[in-house]
């Protein structure tokens, strides 16, 4: 029997495999990069990058929790005069790379983007989403920024706009239209979910910034509820992103609606091996089902 179709392709890319580097684990230089995509990543997306250079917040900035991670980075980045030239190295050595952007106005999410694309970058990943960085937070939980600020972007660029959402909302789904509606060519869903958690024996906050973003297992089940109403919603492909660990929580989250899936904390707890383990967890599984290609999961549990 001939191996699955692993190739996917979304707003016109074609990528090697649907299993994908999450922005903000490790994307911050070409070498740690090319590491992932080397270890079986399909492509990586790079930490989230703004115009000028930001210490984010201060330490603790992750903690451990049952079933995750809470983090409060803050949005620390070189920025992206520093970071284009790790795009273009990955760019010439044919590592398939996603800029993930954010800003505080329009314009600055459009002019980041087009250096990111003049860099190199196959698409553009606009961070709406950050949980707790105030001005990030606020886009992704109105419809109305979302579009307008995407429109801003698709303006700009000739690459593909991937638009990541938040859970942090009542109605995710309405949030992914406005992002279709401005020219997204695709929604990453989620980002993490606001969380905190506090010492009893000092009886503070852990974080220093006392909120934070909650990855990991715990939240798979609300990125698959969120990606199934989304794909429900759209006409644009969906990146299902949340606790992923196993082959099967990536399959799970394809039957909701993702063409494709991004990996974060994963990484963490299991290392660069993950990436291989969950291409060939997903291959074994599509021969097993008898499916040809990835693409013929890919919303399968919305059909009767
Ligand atoms: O840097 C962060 O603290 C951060 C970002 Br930009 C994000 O999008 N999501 C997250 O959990 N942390």
């Amino acid at each position: 029997m001939t191996s699955p179709e692993l190739k996917v392709e979304i707003a016109g890319i074609e990528f090697r495999n649907p299993v994908m580097l999450a922005a903000g684990i490790l994307g911050t230089t070409a070498g740690i990069m090319r590491h992932v995509y080397e270890a079986g990543a399909g492509a990586v997306f790079t930490k989230s990058v703004g115009l000028r250079e930001r210490e984010g917040y201060p330490n603790p900035t992750v903690v451990e929790v049952d079933c995750g991670l809470i983090n409060a980075m803050g949005l620390p980045s070189p920025g992206i005069f520093e970071l284009r030239g790790e795009v273009s190295k990955l760019r010439e050595w044919g590592v398939p790379v996603v800029v993930s952007v954010f800003g505080s106005k329009a314009e600055e999410y459009a002019k980041v983007a087009s250096m990111a694309e003049e860099a190199g970058a196959v698409a553009v990943e606009l961070n709406f989403s950050c949980p707790h960085v105030g001005e990030v937070s606020l886009i992704g939980q109105r419809g109305d920024l979302v579009e307008e600020f995407t429109r801003a972007v698709k303006d700009a660029v000739d690459v593909p706009v991937f638009v990541k959402l938040t859970p942090n909302v009542s109605d995710i789904a309405s949030i992914a239209r406005r992002a279709e509606r401005g020219g997204a060519d695709a929604v990453t869903a989620i980002n993490t979910v606001r969380a905190m958690a506090i010492d009893v024996w000092t009886a503070r906050p852990i974080l220093g910034n006392r909120f934070g973003g909650l990855s990991g297992p715990a939240i798979r089940p609300i990125a698959v509820r969120c990606v199934y109403e989304i794909f429900e919603a759209v006409d644009i492909p969906v990146i299902g992103c949340g606790g992923v660990v196993s082959w099967m929580d990536a399959v799970e989250l394809m039957l909701a609606g993702a063409s494709a899936v991004q990996v974060g904390t994963a990484v963490i707890y299991r290392g660069m091996d993950v990436f291989n383990e969950l291409v060939q967890g997903i291959s074994a599984y599509l021969s097993k089902m008898g499916f040809r290609s990835v693409s013929e999961v890919v919303g399968l549990a919305h059909k009767a």
